[in-house]
Order: structure tokens, then C-alpha cells, then sequence
């Protein structure tokens, strides 16, 4: 099986497969929804696939205590936070919840205290802003896979879209990113409740893929199997490709 679809790879996705190389890479879920969309080009779903085949369980590289940046760099941010957003941060965030519906067996929405008494999980790894520049922190949470768990995500399920607080600013991710270990729902940054400029009081870490997948602010998560329907980018910010993978 898996010397078949990288010799599918090989036949040249990339360089203009025939419709029958196309359905198959298609079934063996290695065309990119965004190739489908026609926004990107077959760079895109070269990577995607051949990462997809590669390194579907590998790790993004976890660093040691000693290495973690002094000054983590924070992203200036596009879009102002809403005024909601400043309500519930002079209540402490007791108000914040995290929502997660679509193709689930039971659609859950969460408070801080209850993702943290989940189990935590903790990496010490590195962000990397498409701009060039990063930094080593370590981010503490709840495995991602564990709250799809308790959702109990339906076996149509493909895609994760996640939203912030921030309307414009959401993404996607496919299964696979979404029940990857390393994928957090987090919290904590450094061992100190996660600052506000870092996303606080709650982001998601998608560490095997560029910074702009760990969106900020984080308040919901809808199980789909469609991306279409919610839009061209797919919440990807213009411009930048929907697979970020490093
Ligand atoms: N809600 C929200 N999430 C966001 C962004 C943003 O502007 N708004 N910027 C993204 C980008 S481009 C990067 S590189 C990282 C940067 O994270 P940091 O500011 O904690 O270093 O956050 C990502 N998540
Ligand atoms: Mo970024």
C-alpha cells in the first residue's frame, strides 16, 4: 500500500497527474483540500502529500529546557480584539468557553477550569512566523485529540475549522494535524498562564506547521468533512498555503 501511492507520488501529482492518478491520490486522502479548491497549485499538493505519507506520525522537534527563548517574539496583531474580548478578560476569563460541534456524537463547549483538569500536555518547541522569525517556548494544554475525544467526532469527519475571538481570524486543519499528540489547546506558555499578546487565554499549538496555524484566541472547533463550504481560503490568511508543514 504504501509503496503504490509513493509510486503514485513519483508518477508526478505534481506535474499534471491523469484523472486516474488524481482519484486515487484523491481516496488515499492526499490531494489537499485546497488543491481541490483550485486556489493553490500542485507545489502544494506535492507537499502535502508527500508529507502526508512521510510523516503522518512524526514529531515536530522538541527542544530542552535551557534552549527556550528569553524573548519570545509576539506577532503584532492585524485586527483589534473585539470589545468582548476586554469584558471577559477584567472577569479573568471565567467566562471564556471553547466550543466544539459539526460531525460529533455530542457537540461540548468548555470553561478554562474544566480543560484544565483534563490531562496536560506539555512540548517545548519552536514557532515559526512565515516572516522569518521564531522563537523556542514550551506550551502547556489539552491534547486537541482528547477534547475530539470526549465530542467524539463522527467517522465523516476529515477536517477540523477552529475560530478566535477575532471573526477573520480562523483556520483549518485536517485530521490527522488535529489528533496529532503535539496538537494543544493551550493554556499555559513558559509555566505561567498563557499572556494575552500570546493568544490568553487560550490557542491552539500546531507545532509540525508554521505560526500562523496556532491561532489565538481560541472559542471554537466544527468537525467537518467539507472544507468548501466555509469559504475559499479555508481560513488561511490570503496568501499563505493552507498546508504550512515545516
Ligand atoms: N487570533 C490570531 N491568531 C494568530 C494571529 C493573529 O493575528 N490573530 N497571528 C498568527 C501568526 S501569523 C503567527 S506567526 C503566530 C504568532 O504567535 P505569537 O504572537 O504568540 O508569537 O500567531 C498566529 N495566530
Ligand atoms: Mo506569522
Amino acid at each position: 500500500m504504501k509503496k503504490s501511492r509513493r509510486q503514485l507520488l513519483l508518477s508526478g501529482l505534481g506535474v499534471g497527474a491523469g484523472a486516474g492518478a488524481y482519484l486515487a491520490a484523491r481516496r488515499a486522502g492526499l490531494i489537499p483540500p485546497s488543491y481541490t479548491a483550485g486556489i493553490f497549485g500542485a507545489g502544494e499538493a506535492l507537499t502535502y502529500a508527500s508529507q502526508r505519507l512521510l510523516t503522518r506520525h512524526s514529531r515536530a522537534r522538541e527542544f530542552d529546557p535551557s534552549q527556550i527563548s528569553e524573548k519570545p517574539f509576539v506577532d503584532k496583531l492585524v485586527i483589534k480584539l473585539p470589545e468582548e474580548f476586554d469584558a471577559m478578560r477584567q472577569d479573568g476569563f471565567t467566562g471564556w468557553r471553547v466550543t466544539i460541534d459539526g460531525l460529533v456524537a455530542r457537540p461540548q463547549s468548555f470553561s478554562l477550569a474544566e480543560l484544565k483538569s483534563f490531562p496536560q500536555s506539555s512540548h517545548i518547541t519552536q514557532l515559526i512566523c512565515e516572516e522569518g522569525w521564531s522563537y523556542i517556548a514550551q506550551w502547556t494544554g489539552v491534547a486537541l485529540s482528547h477534547l475530539l475525544e470526549l465530542a467524539g467526532v463522527q467517522p465523516q469527519g476529515r477536517y477540523v475549522v477552529y475560530r478566535s475571538i477575532q471573526p477573520e481570524r480562523w483556520d483549518s486543519i485536517d485530521l490527522a494535524e488535529a489528533l496529532h499528540p503535539q496538537t494543544l489547546a493551550s493554556y499555559a506558555m513558559n509555566g505561567n498562564d498563557l499572556p494575552v499578546p500570546h493568544g490568553g487565554p487560550l490557542r491552539l499549538s500546531v507545532p509540525r506547521q508554521l505560526g500562523y496555524k496556532s491561532v489565538k484566541y481560541l472559542t471554537g472547533l466544527t468537525v467537518t468533512d467539507d472544507l468548501r463550504p466555509f469559504g475559499r481560503t479555508m481560513g488561511t490568511e490570503m496568501g499563505y498555503s493552507w498546508f504550512a508543514g515545516i
